[in-house]
């Protein structure tokens, strides 16, 4: 497989190289890949083949796919948005490249001991068969240092950055096979090593053996490990200098193939479209700067042109904490000359703002780079925006929300148009076709083609048998089916049994507060309590539920660690409880991941994005979901939004309050308010009392609801959340109209396919054309 695949790599970087078009650059510190091998035979269509020779060689396809480690160098949904984009960009023949580093460890593996999270390194480079190392591609990288200012002759100013300590970035290289094209593009991993070889030898030979060993250590450690931090900003040097690694040795790459071509400079922005990520490759504008003005020597304003028609930014979160911000003395100390640079774009920019905005002096405070805090901190996502020609949000929701609050003072300044909206979107390749194959095979079957995989609006034509009861039947089989492996991995793995008849319900993602998988347990534990309370008769009546969780908190995050504790304690207790039987389950699914995820998304019957209104940017599992024939229980959030729209209301539980509601509530709840609901409070005392173990264990939680202000509101939504988890078991009771609604809703995903999220790049902030690669 990666024989073929290096044949079409070549290929395509031989036509890209001959047509010398604009090519597309995308750069993000998270490409979350997951498996490849099963994906490269499927994108290569010769999986059937494949299947039939490994057969006949006495293996099982299954067996051998399950050997390959998932390539997670990502946290969660923004670098699974990476990897999904990239399956689109080769698709539809883009010529791209995607920009990252090869991270030694990527996300840390999960182990639950005792009901608690623990974090094992995740060393996924023992084997790695898909990647190239490019030790003839390498970029020298320097950090420290100070700035040499003088003037020439002529009298131009010339800065140097010198007196650094510099590492070196070796290019390694990963194939991105296209589906059913040979389009095959790059993904280009930096890693990190000492820029004199091995080892110092001077050093070495003059008996410093420890220090050589240790120089060599420190440029390692740039590119040694994934910050697991999902949503959270840190603010740490090892992190700024990884982003300034990346950054320096793509752009140096990206501008010597430019250079190739012998354009001016001015054609740059012709040739180059550079996405950003998140703020995360933000130096990436910085860098550009420099190199055209300090090493090209271009006038200031020619460079700012080039630069500010190239980058394009794409905010991914609005949550506060999560907005990059780098101190000053932090950044002055490792980016002497990128200070500078920053900032001297401030400055024009202030003065633009001031010349046309000559009386709003608050202005200037507001939209400044530089937050004028205690040490003053550079405000990455400001220079973002100032730097680039475009900015998107990820769902309609989330880019109405950036432009009404956290860059509110932008759109004064630059006008509505610089903003725009990407819905985002998953490739229906991975999660519909890898991930399903009995579904991708029946839809198949009934539409008479699996053109689907290529056009999802296909699968409106599913939509008139919705009401077909062979066709029900069918579709409901290929559910129970996925069902049953999720029913036997949960048995081999944790010993549960639960019954694949039961509704499943399930909530994967990574942990935390907003995301409110919080709130899911407490209404377990409602639900529990309710069934306790039930005569044997009531009981009989009730629809069975396997409650599924599954995700990771990053390792600082003790409240996110608190939750997993209190769902593998409610599922100690809930599990083993003879009244309850399999009336209710509760399982905690460890180690959460892209290739369980395959798993996970086709066996659910329900699954959960509860998300406070106005925190979850967009969300993509829920597309997942409801594309593998699930509906969802949700509130009026992110993506949610437009799955509702496309899928009509009467086939998604939505509920709780609006995102424009927020802030009076939050604000009800600081002054006290606000009582908490009732069946929360029932759920707290039962909590308190010991039934789910030491209480104190569960302190936090508890706190974060009363003092603490329930700043996710989770009392203000729960009576709704839990009247809505009634409309679900007795919409589940009815099994044709719930085959209907999902076939329906299946049948109306096309608009959720990466393929349309990419094309909208493309026309409307690329500016670039496909290129066909011939066979
Ligand atoms: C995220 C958002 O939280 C999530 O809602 C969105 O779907 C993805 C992709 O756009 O981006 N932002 C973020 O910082 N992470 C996300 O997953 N980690």
């Amino acid at each position: 497989m990666r024989d073929r695949l290096i044949i079409d790599w070549n290929k395509t970087q031989q036509a890209h190289t001959l047509v010398d078009q604009k090519r597309v650059y995308y750069l993000s510190l998270e490409f979350l890949m997951g498996r490849t091998l099963d994906n490269a035979m499927l994108n290569q269509r010769i999986k059937d083949v494949a299947v039939e020779g490994i057969s006949e060689l006495g293996f099982r396809m299954e067996d051998l796919i399950d050997q390959e480690h998932d390539a997670a160098l990502g946290n969660g949904g923004l670098g699974r948005l990476a990897a999904c984009f990239l399956d689109s960009l080769a698709t539809l023949n883009y010529p791209a490249w995607g920009y990252g580093l090869r991270y030694r460890y990527g996300i840390f593996k999960q182990e639950i001991i005792d009901g608690y999270q623990v974090e094992v390194p995740d060393y996924w480079l023992d084997f790695n068969p898909w990647e190239f190392p490019r030790h003839d591609i390498t970029v020298d990288i320097m950090f420290y240092g100070y700035v040499r200012r003088y003037t020439e002759e002529d009298g131009t100013t010339v800065n140097v950055w010198e007196g650094g300590e510099v590492v070196q970035a070796v290019a390694y290289d990963v194939p991105i096979p296209g589906y059913d094209t040979p389009t095959t593009n790059n993904l280009r991993l930096w890693s990190s090593k000492p820029s004199t070889g091995e080892f110092d030898f001077q050093k070495f030979n003059s008996g410093d053996y420890e220090s050589s060993v240790r120089d060599q250590q420190r440029a390692e450690t740039i590119s040694a490990v994934l910050y697991p931090n999902d949503n959270i900003d840190v603010g740490k040097e090892l992190r700024l200098k990884q982003q300034y690694f990346w950054v320096a040795a793509s752009l140096h790459d990206i501008v010597r193939r430019f250079k190739k071509s012998h354009r001016a400079w001015t054609d740059f922005p012709l040739q180059v479209a550079i996405q950003l990520n998140d703020t995360h490759p933000t130096l990436a504008i910085v860098e550009l700067m420099r190199i055209l003005v300090d090493k090209e020597h271009l006038d200031w304003d020619t460079a700012w042109n080039i630069v500010t028609e190239t980058f394009g930014y794409t905010n991914h979160t609005v949550l506060p904490e999560a907005l990059e911000k780098w101190s000053v003395p932090l950044f002055q100390n490792l980016l002497p000359r990128h200070l500078q640079i920053i900032y001297d774009i401030n400055l024009f920019f202030l003065q633009s703002v001031e010349r046309r905005f000559p009386k709003d002096r608050e202005l200037l405070s507001k939209v400044s780079i530089i937050e004028e805090s205690n040490p003053q901190v550079i405000r990455m996502a400001y220079l973002a925006i100032i730097g680039s020609k475009k900015v998107n949000g990820v769902a309609e929701l989330h880019s109405d929300l950036i432009k009404t609050t956290i860059f509110k003072d932008f759109i004064k300044i630059f006008g509505p148009d610089k903003f725009t909206n990407v819905t985002n979107g998953v490739t229906p390749r991975r999660w519909l076709h890898q991930a399903n194959p009995r579904l991708s095979a029946l839809i198949s079957k009934k539409l008479g083609s699996d053109k689907f995989l290529s056009d999802l609006n296909l699968l409106s034509g599913l939509e008139k048998f919705a009401d077909d009861k062979e066709f029900q039947k069918e579709w409901m089989d290929v559910k129970y089916q996925n069902k049953q492996r999720l029913a036997k991995y949960i048995k081999d793995t944790t010993g549960i049994s639960v019954d694949p008849n039961a509704l499943f319900d399930i909530q994967v993602k990574r942990i935390h507060e907003y995301k409110r998988q919080q709130m899911n347990i407490f209404g377990v534990i409602s639900r529990y309590l309710s069934l306790k309370a039930m005569t044997k008769e009531e009981r009989a009546k009730q629809v069975q539920r396997v409650s599924i969780f599954g995700g990771k908190a990053a390792p600082g995050y003790w409240m996110a660690k608190t939750i997993i504790r209190l769902i593998t304690a409610v599922s100690e207790v809930v599990n083993n409880d003879v009244d309850i039987g399999d009336l209710l389950k509760v399982v905690f699914i460890e180690d959460y991941n892209v290739s369980k995820a395959e798993f996970l998304c086709p066996a659910s019957d329900l699954s959960e994005h509860i998300s406070t209104a106005g925190t979850e940017a967009s969300g993509t599992s829920n597309m997942k979901f409801v594309l593998n024939g699930g509906l969802i229980i949700g509130t009026c959030d992110g993506a949610n939004i437009e799955i509702t729209r496309e899928i009509g209301e009467e086939r998604i539980f939505l509920f709780g309050n609006l995102a424009e509601d927020v802030e009076d509530l939050r604000h009800a709840h600081r002054y006290g308010k606000t009582a908490m609901d009732p069946a929360l409070k029932e759920v707290c005392d039962e909590i308190e009392k010991g039934t789910f173990g030491e209480p104190g264990v569960f302190a936090g939680l508890i706190h974060a609801l009363t003092d603490g202000g329930d700043y996710y509101l989770v009392s203000d939504d729960f009576a709704s959340y839990l009247s809505t988890h009634k409309l679900v078991d007795e919409a589940f009771k009815d099994t044709a109209a719930w085959a209907h609604n999902t076939i329906v809703a299946v049948s109306r995903m096309g608009f959720f396919t990466s393929d349309r999220a990419i094309n909208e790049y493309a026309d409307e902030i690329w500016n670039v054309d496909p290129v066909i690669v011939g066979k």
